[in-house]
């Protein structure tokens, strides 16, 4: 099938669908010029995960994780979603359901006017007392001081993200898995599908008969599991997809008439 014929299968298959996940990754926002992990200009290929991602680096040096993180918050501040964050959106009011399920930590597909989103992965805008666990939002740029301190107790804020080797909000990964079961169809988006435990989320949901839509440039370990893999860039594939669809429900329209 060629790129064209597949985007012609996802717009069908779209329009059969009542319930639906956008499982999304760095991919979605690389058009919005935000950096993605592991691609050739990717995070991971300029800086150490080990160093500025992990608890560990946290407590050995609570600066620079900070100044890290600082950095990333002013990159991503002016940032704007692109087309693939405003589709997404634009369907909120198609189907019976549509949840973003995401790993971004961005706040892009709030930005674009989404509803119903489970950031796996937490929010870079949000800091989070070490001590207590309160998580305030904080959106200045950059922060007043490095590292932050938490107003009520004084204890060290952290960022309000998921490191390796920490656990996900476990009541946000049983929502993720729960909207899952209802899904009769899943788009993912933008991820390498390398990072568990999220990658599982749309694997678990192919063997469950959940119909699985791929969208990346670069095929994935997710690309043989899924229905349709779409080797393309969100900005691109989304709209596209989005045209398609809108025909056809003009069309059944026109029919029901
Ligand atoms: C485009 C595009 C365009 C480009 N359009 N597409 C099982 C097996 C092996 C390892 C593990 C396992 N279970 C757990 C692990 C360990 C670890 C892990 O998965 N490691 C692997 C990397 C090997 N997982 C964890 O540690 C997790 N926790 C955990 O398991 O807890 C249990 C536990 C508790 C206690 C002790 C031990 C275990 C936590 C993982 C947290 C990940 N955190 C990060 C950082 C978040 C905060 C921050 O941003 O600073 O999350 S790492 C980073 O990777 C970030 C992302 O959300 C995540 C996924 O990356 P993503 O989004 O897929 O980006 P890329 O760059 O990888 O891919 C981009 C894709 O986009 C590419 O495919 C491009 O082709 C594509 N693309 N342009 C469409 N325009």
């Amino acid at each position: 099938m060629d790129i064209r014929e597949k985007v012609q299968t996802a717009a069908q298959l779209l329009s059969q669908a009542d319930n639906i996940i956008a499982f999304t990754g760095s991919g979605i926002s690389s058009e919005s010029g935000i950096p993605t992990f592991r691609g050739k200009d990717g995070l991971w290929k300029q800086f150490k995960a080990q160093d500025l991602a992990t608890p560990a680096a946290f407590s050995t040096n609570p600066k620079l994780v900070w100044e890290w993180y600082d950095w990333r918050r002013n990159i991503i501040a002016d940032k704007q979603p692109n087309p693939g964050h405003k589709i997404l959106a634009e369907w909120n009011d198609l189907f019976s359901s549509l949840y973003v399920i995401t790993q971004n930590i961005d706040g892009l597909h709030q930005k674009a006017g989404s509803e119903n989103i489970i950031e796996l992965h937490g929010n870079i805008w949000k800091l989070r007392c070490t001590k207590e666990g309160t998580v305030t939002e904080d959106h200045s740029c950059p922060l007043k001081e490095i590292p932050p301190i938490c107003k009520k107790c004084g204890a060290l804020m952290r960022p309000h993200v998921v490191w390796f080797g920490e656990s996900l909000d476990t009541k946000l990964l049983s929502e993720a898995v729960k909207m899952c079961s209802k899904a009769d169809l899943m788009l993912a988006i933008g991820t390498s599908s390398l990072v568990y435990p999220a990658a599982s989320i749309p694997m678990t949901a192919a063997e469950s008969g959940v119909k699985v839509i791929e969208i990346n440039p670069e095929s994935t370990p997710l690309t043989p599991r899924a229905d349709t893999s779409i080797r393309g860039k969100a900005g691109d594939v989304l709209p596209e997809i989005s045209d398609i669809l809108n025909n056809i429900i003009r069309q059944t329209k026109g029919r029901e008439k």
